[in-house]
């Protein structure tokens, strides 16, 4: 018993030994030695508060948010991508002339307005459906968002970006035809710019705007113009947060996604599998953030029932059946087609069932499902 106990003594004093020559080596540094150590200290300090000053300099000195640098008119191709068409959806009627191919998401809210503006106009046009995961169909194009529309001209294919420019310049031709759709493509240029984290930007800032010789009554178009950007700016911030607000839901829309989006005829089995799964699960994580970003209710639902019932009441207020008037307008065009673009979600009943926008909506899927617009062309 006794030599464990001896042993573990001695162990002790060996290491206290030990620790006692280590502990001198390490301090036994001579005046000289002391010096080096500061001056190279000082150094190091010196290099690192130049090196701070300059990067301090430099991005003072940096151009912060919104540098106009560039201004370009959107471009003519010779020659048309070659990806094969989805979907061609032809109206007797169509008097435009107009030979459109639209490259969309089938249920991406700015793709559903540009539609609606087509459809209610009775306008023909081809759809190419894009995998919202790998987006292979718009490797063509330097802009990488849809909608994209390319309108064919005699002299090549005009390309059209950002859904409200889409709008805005269509409907500045119809209602003047013998405009040049090139021409009215100029009035809209796309502009560079940097965001205020320096990122590169672009941006069709007159977006909402017509291009029209006649005069118009002023306060209806302004009245056009408020609404259609509240649509942009508030009403569509509610969607995601409410339509992948839980996984099971974020998967229950992605596969009606993959239903209206023919994406079984459209894309092979594995990437449709991809597509579904990965995407409900990111788009299921990125709808809480945007929930903050855009400062939704805690009940998300709530913030979409308010936005919905704000516009039903404008629509109440100015007592016709549209807020365009009798006839729908672009404003009415723009709601309905961002509310259409989650008709086959959870949230979408639930919006009919808790909100007043029922009766103008349904008048509405009717204007535009019978394209009542044609009349005007
Ligand atoms: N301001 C644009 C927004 C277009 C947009 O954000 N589109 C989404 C789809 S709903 C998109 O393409 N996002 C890029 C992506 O899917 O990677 C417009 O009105 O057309």
């Amino acid at each position: 018993m006794n030599l464990p106990l001896k042993s573990l003594r001695a162990f002790f004093r060996k290491s206290n030994q030990l620790i006692n020559s280590k502990l001198s080596i390490a301090t036994s540094v001579s005046p000289v030695g002391i010096r080096n150590v500061v001056k190279l200290s000082l150094v190091g300090a010196g290099i690192g508060t130049v090196i701070g000053i300059t990067y301090s300099v430099y991005n003072l000195n940096k151009p912060l948010a919104h540098i106009i640098n560039r201004e370009i008119t959107l471009p003519l191709l010779q020659d048309p991508p070659n990806i094969p068409i989805s979907r061609r959806i032809r109206i007797p009627t169509d008097q435009s002339g107009l030979k459109l191919t639209l490259y969309q998401y089938q249920t991406c809210p700015f793709c559903c307005k540009v539609r609606a503006f087509l459809d209610y106009h009775g306008i023909s046009y081809n759809v190419v459906e894009v995998d919202p995961v790998l987006r292979q169909s718009i490797k063509w194009s330097t802009y990488k968002k849809v909608p994209i529309v390319l309108a064919e001209l005699n002299n090549g294919y005009q390309i059209f970006l950002d859904s409200s420019m889409i709008v805005s310049a269509l409907s500045s031709y119809i209602k003047e035809p013998n405009r040049e759709l090139r021409d009215i493509v100029k009035s809209y240029p796309q502009i560079t710019f940097a965001d205020e984290s320096g990122a590169t930007k672009y941006e069709i800032m007159n977006r909402y705007f017509l291009m029209l010789d006649k005069t118009v009554n002023t306060k209806e178009i302004e009245e056009e113009r408020k609404w259609r950007k509240w649509a942009d700016d508030v009403l569509v911030h509610t969607l995601s947060p409410n339509v992948y607000r839980t996984f099971a839901e974020s998967l229950q829309s992605f596969n009606w996604f993959s239903e209206v989006g023919e994406w079984e005829k459209n894309f092979p089995a594995w990437e449709r599998y991809f597509i579904i799964h990965v995407g409900a699960l990111a788009m299921w994580i990125i709808g809480k953030r945007l929930k903050m970003r855009h400062n939704l209710k805690e009940d998300v639902r709530i913030s979409l029932y308010d936005e919905c019932n704000f516009f039903a009441k404008a629509v109440k207020e100015k007592g016709t059946p549209f807020i365009g008037g009798q006839r729908p307008n672009l404003a009415d065009l723009a709601v309905y087609g961002i509310l259409n673009s989650i008709e086959g979600c959870a949230a979408f009943q639930d919006v009919l069932d808790n909100s007043k926008i029922k009766t103008w909506y349904f008048t509405m899927k009717t204007a535009v499902s019978q394209h009542q617009g044609g009349q005007l062309l």
